[in-house]
């Protein structure tokens, strides 16, 4: 059952593509998330990427589906409230969870999280997509939360994706499908109405596919900044293969085993299981 009003923060994250939701898990999902977080940092995967180069100060670390390798992040993905509450906000009958993202920033990185949107990397289509951006430190603007541009997922822009770290080599693949490239905001910032949020550790943000979003680094010197994004499908969505989506990225696809999904099809498989259903 769930504890929040929806309504308003339905209302909220329709209008604005960003919405905060306060205590949005529990302290038990907390305490042993936070375990579950640094046991993954002393122990990356093969598919972590550390933005961070090694002769910098600072760590700036991402790794994606860890809920196939440890059983806290899976239960938390699948039994939390979040997969719920996805249901709720995207009114749908049943919900698949996609992939969980780790994006942790240590005191003292300067890499920043450039600004983007998501549905661009990913392989699905479809408007029942959801992500939520947990917090399990303090956030603030010093330690790099990330910002949301306000209304931006109804701008009906399909950007080329940016990548976080090194080039991907995919800017004459994209070029060849006709993606614009994201504008220079940072070099206009008061043209945008830029969200962001203090949070408190189990607060989450949720955002839409098309929202753009971004982050500085973490300049604090003694908070961390360990966040992790789930997001979650539900049930308009399908397989979209078109080229140069994170899904043809040649470490993800060594974590994954061999995809029987072709497009158009529904994401239903062991990869992307559902994990709640209306009753
Ligand atoms: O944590 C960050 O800096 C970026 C988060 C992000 O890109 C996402 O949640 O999709």
């Amino acid at each position: 059952m769930i504890k929040f009003d929806l309504k308003n923060i339905k209302a909220e994250y329709e209008l604005n593509g960003a919405v905060v939701i306060r205590n949005a898990i529990s302290q038990k999902w907390l305490d042993d998330m936070q375990r579950a977080i640094d046991y993954i940092l002393e122990n990356p995967g093969s598919a972590s990427i550390e933005y961070t180069p090694s002769n910098k100060k600072g760590r700036y670390y991402g790794d994606f589906f860890i809920w196939m390798r440890n059983s806290t992040f899976k239960s938390f993905a699948f039994n939390s409230n979040l997969p719920e509450i996805a249901a709720k906000l995207l009114n749908s009958k049943k919900i698949n969870f996609f992939y969980d993202q780790l994006l942790v920033k240590e005191p003292n990185t300067s890499e920043i999280t450039p600004w983007h949107h998501d549905l661009p990397y990913w392989p699905i289509s479809g408007q029942k997509i959801i992500s939520f951006w947990v917090a399990f430190d303090e956030v603030n603007e010093d330690s790099g939360a990330v910002k949301y541009i306000k209304g931006s997922h109804k701008w009906n822009k399909f950007y080329a994706p940016t990548t976080f770290g090194k080039s991907s080599g995919n800017v004459d693949l994209y070029n060849k499908m006709g993606l614009e490239t994201i504008p220079d905001i940072n070099a206009n910032l008061d043209d945008y109405d830029i969200l962001s949020w203090d949070l408190k550790p189990g607060d989450a943000i949720i955002h839409h596919p098309l929202t753009i979003h971004g982050s500085s680094g973490n300049k604090s010197l003694k908070t961390r900044r360990r966040g992790l994004a789930l997001r979650y499908i539900g049930d308009d969505v399908i397989w979209d293969d078109r080229p140069g989506t994170f899904i043809n990225n040649e470490k993800i696809k060594s974590i994954l085993p061999n995809l029987d999904i072709k497009g158009g099809d529904s994401l239903d498989s062991e990869v992307f299981p559902k994990v709640w259903e209306s009753k």
